[in-house]
């Protein structure tokens, strides 16, 4: 079996910060220590660097059939972008089709990421129909390792699901100890909106946020957390971005109620002010919308009071000629954005080293967290003996800037185009495997495997 020793580098985990080595042999982490006194076949020399766990992101949407169109990266593209930004699994959201089956779904899938796939991946299931049949197929995705079920309380007449559906799913979920999460607002009120809009003539893609008020989501957020709790299945709320669905949040605390929470980077570094009345905003033209500062602020102090978990992407790109299909009607636009190769540059950068987080809510909320809510801890999420020896090393102080110009998701533009950051991610394992190293891809189309999930481990 191939030994790799790792030395010297600042290993930090979510609870734990020391300087050691790390002894990779096969695809997993065999020893850590100091000075570990052992040869192996290879060494890097870590001197100066921090390692932590590889990066999961929990939320992307990877060759996804979409508003009459496909988000722009392949599972082959996409997970290989990922790995050059840290990010060593991905979990990719399967849609069931309405009036279908969740396996011709899966089928659909597996069959666009296997053999494919450069990093590792997991499937969501999204259950846009649930009935009867539907549930009797609950207890089968759980068998194969897909334990978490995606529910859209928007998107009517594709994806959405209404609140008779909802309890039902909570209830069969709960039943095989799933998890069950939502695109939570209300689909109903956007919709009316968008009409609105439409028929007073009002079409640029600043309407698409004045479509999707806070209000929207802070009802449905509460609404979800509602139900879960009566139904008492695990529950967790997919790109919460703003201070009224994150009070609701709290409020399901006070009667002791865990409701996990996903923010997605952009929601913490970009804001509303970007929708201007040209196109250009249709770059962030997303679902929810970016919003206000005050709502960031509250976006980073729910991440350190703990009520904010995870920190993903809603990775869901269009090329820019994909975006002009909305040039004259702002709800064409192909809703989604890019970043699942900037996340965990970009949270280290202006979160860490900006001092609004410190270095392990940087790992809890990048990979451990993610590991444990989707039932993938320990062999992902920590750097511990037995684990996957996902590692990523970063330059601290290293300066690089973002473009779309040198990025490697299959996208024509950046929404970050210029931004410099401080902090570089130089050299990414997966399973072992220098998958990553000074800007080069090492491992091929293929390497990537498909990760089976179990119950929720937090
Ligand atoms: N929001 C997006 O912006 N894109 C994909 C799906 C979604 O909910
Ligand atoms: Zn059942
Ligand atoms: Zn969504
Ligand atoms: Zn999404």
């Amino acid at each position: 079996m191939a030994s790799l020793l790792i030395k010297n580098g600042r290993v930090v985990t979510a609870d734990s910060d020391a300087v050691c080595d790390i002894l990779v042999e096969g695809e997993t982490i065999a020893a850590i220590g100091k000075n570990l006194p052992v040869q192996a076949d290879e060494t890097i020399d870590a001197t100066g660097k921090i390692i932590v766990p590889g990066g999961i992101d929990p939320h992307v949407h990877l060759d996804m059939p979409f508003m009459g169109t496909f988000s722009s990266d392949t599972h082959e593209t996409g997970t290989r972008a990922a790995l050059h930004g840290g990010t060593t699994t991905a979990i990719d959201f399967v849609l069931q089709k309405q009036g279908h089956s969740l396996r011709e779904a899966l089928t659909e899938w597996q069959g666009r990421a296997t053999g494919t796939a450069v990093g590792d991946y997991s499937f969501h299931m999204a259950v846009t129909d649930f009935n009867p049949s539907t549930k009797e197929e609950i207890k089968d995705m759980v068998a194969e390792g897909i334990t978490s079920f995606k529910t859209f309380m928007a998107y009517k007449g594709a994806l959405m699901i209404d609140d008779a559906q909802m309890v039902g799913l909570m209830q069969e979920v709960r039943r095989h100890g799933g998890l069950v999460t939502a695109h939570a607002t209300n689909g109903d009120m956007i919709d009316t909106l968008i009409a609105q809009h439409r028929a007073a003539g009002k079409l640029t893609p600043r309407y698409h946020y004045l479509s999707q008020p806070e209000v929207t989501e802070a009802e449905a957020s509460g609404r979800f957390a509602d139900i879960a709790n009566y139904t008492g299945v695990n529950s967790y709320i997919v790109h919460l971005t703003c201070e009224g669905a994150l009070n609701q949040v709290r409020r399901a605390t006070e009667r002791n109620q865990r409701v996990f929470v996903e923010t997605c980077i952009q929601y913490l570094l970009l804001d509303a002010s970007l929708y201007g009345d040209d196109f250009e905003g249709a770059k962030w033209v997303m679902s929810p919308p970016l919003r206000e500062p005050k709502d960031q602020q509250t976006l980073w102090a729910g991440i350190n009071q703990g009520l904010v978990q995870v920190v993903g992407t809603d990775h869901c790109p269009f090329m820019w000629e994909q975006k002009r299909m909305g040039a004259d009607d702002f709800s064409k636009i192909p809703n989604g954005h890019p970043a699942i190769e900037h996340r965990m540059e970009l949270l280290f950068s202006e979160g860490v080293n900006k001092g609004r987080i410190s270095l392990q809510k940087f790992v809890e909320v990048s990979s451990t967290n993610s590991a444990k809510i989707f039932g993938m801890f320990p062999r992902k999420g920590t750097i511990s003996i037995g684990a996957d020896a996902d590692l990523v090393l970063i330059d601290p102080e290293k300066k690089h800037t973002i473009s779309a110009e040198t990025h490697h998701m299959n996208v024509d533009y950046s929404g970050y185009e210029g931004w410099e950051l401080t902090g570089k991610i130089e050299t990414v394992l997966l399973r072992g495997q220098v998958a990553v190293d000074a800007g080069e891809t090492k491992v091929g189309r293929g390497y990537g495997q498909f990760i089976k999930r179990g119950p929720v481990n937090y």
